[in-house]
């Protein structure tokens, strides 16, 4: 009985408008009937305009966060966002190698649809190097896995060729965004490779909106949440990328401009 409920944290930053972030990732987790939990990394202060500052918490607060929930809770899936620099990646490194909590969704978040930077440049390195290894599933955007591979995306093979490169640094299964940038775009394909070598694209109809914050934070806090029910890998991206589409699909109008997506459904 003690522990029995399924529980999952975040690592991640806040978002004060409650789009993105950890606050995305916590109503995900309470959509998807988990017990969510965060790990404060920073916080940004931003709205449906954009993100006008941020500050990152102290690897010391960081330490003492983890200790509190390790020394309580049942984590049974993990995820991370935003981590800002090389001092904070390497924290979390060090705890997750502590603590060995299982199914670590890795999102790696680099820079939002405003161009706000939510991690430094130099530490892409220390992130590939160090907390790549200790991933279940990376989840980078189009953009993303173009900078962290190192390869340009365009077209299906090159997609394939960057999951294959990114799984080599050392994650075991590497799920790839598709772009949505296309106004005269129809479908958006998201593309997997499992750990075993095979692989999987996954299509819908993409939804002309403006409200898409936090689309990432939410499908990659659904694979965990998924994850921490039981379910596996792939059964936990399909159900995860369902979710997703839904949220965007059943728009609430909340803010003037880049609005949330809906975690309500
Ligand atoms: O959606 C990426 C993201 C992640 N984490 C935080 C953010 C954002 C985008 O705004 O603010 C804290």
């Amino acid at each position: 009985m003690l522990n029995s409920f399924p529980q999952a944290v975040t690592i991640a930053g806040s978002d004060c408008d409650g789009s993105a972030g950890l606050q995305a990732d916590l109503n995900t987790f309470q959509a998807q009937k988990v017990y969510g939990m965060s790990i404060v990394t920073a916080a940004v202060a931003g709205n449906s305009y954009g993100i006008f500052d941020s500050v990152a918490l102290t690897t010391d607060f960081i330490d003492a966060q983890f200790k509190a929930l390790a020394t309580d809770f049942k984590i049974r899936a993990v995820k991370t966002g935003m981590l800002t620099d090389q001092a904070t990646i390497e924290c979390v490194v060090k705890n997750l190698q502590h603590y060995q909590w299982p199914n670590l969704v890795l999102d790696p978040v680099i820079i939002t649809k405003h161009q706000a930077l939510l991690l430094e440049t130099k530490a892409y390195q220390t992130l590939i190097k160090e907390l790549w290894p200790l991933a279940l599933l990376v989840t980078p955007n189009f953009f993303e896995a173009q900078k962290l591979s190192g390869l340009k995306l365009a077209t299906s093979l090159q997609i394939q060729q960057a999951a294959q490169r990114l799984q080599e640094l050392g994650a075991k299964n590497v799920l790839i965004k598709g772009t949505h940038d296309d106004p005269q775009q129809q479908k958006v394909r998201d593309y997997v490779l499992f750990e075993d070598g095979t692989e999987k694209w996954l299509e819908a109809d993409l939804i002309h909106t403006t409200h898409v914050n936090g689309t990432g934070d939410t499908l990659s806090a659904a694979i965990a949440a998924q994850l921490a029910l039981g379910k596996t890998l792939d059964a936990s991206i399909q159900i995860a990328e369902n979710y997703t589409h839904q949220a965007i699909a059943q728009e609430i109008a909340v803010g003037h401009k880049y609005g949330p997506i809906n975690h309500l459904v």
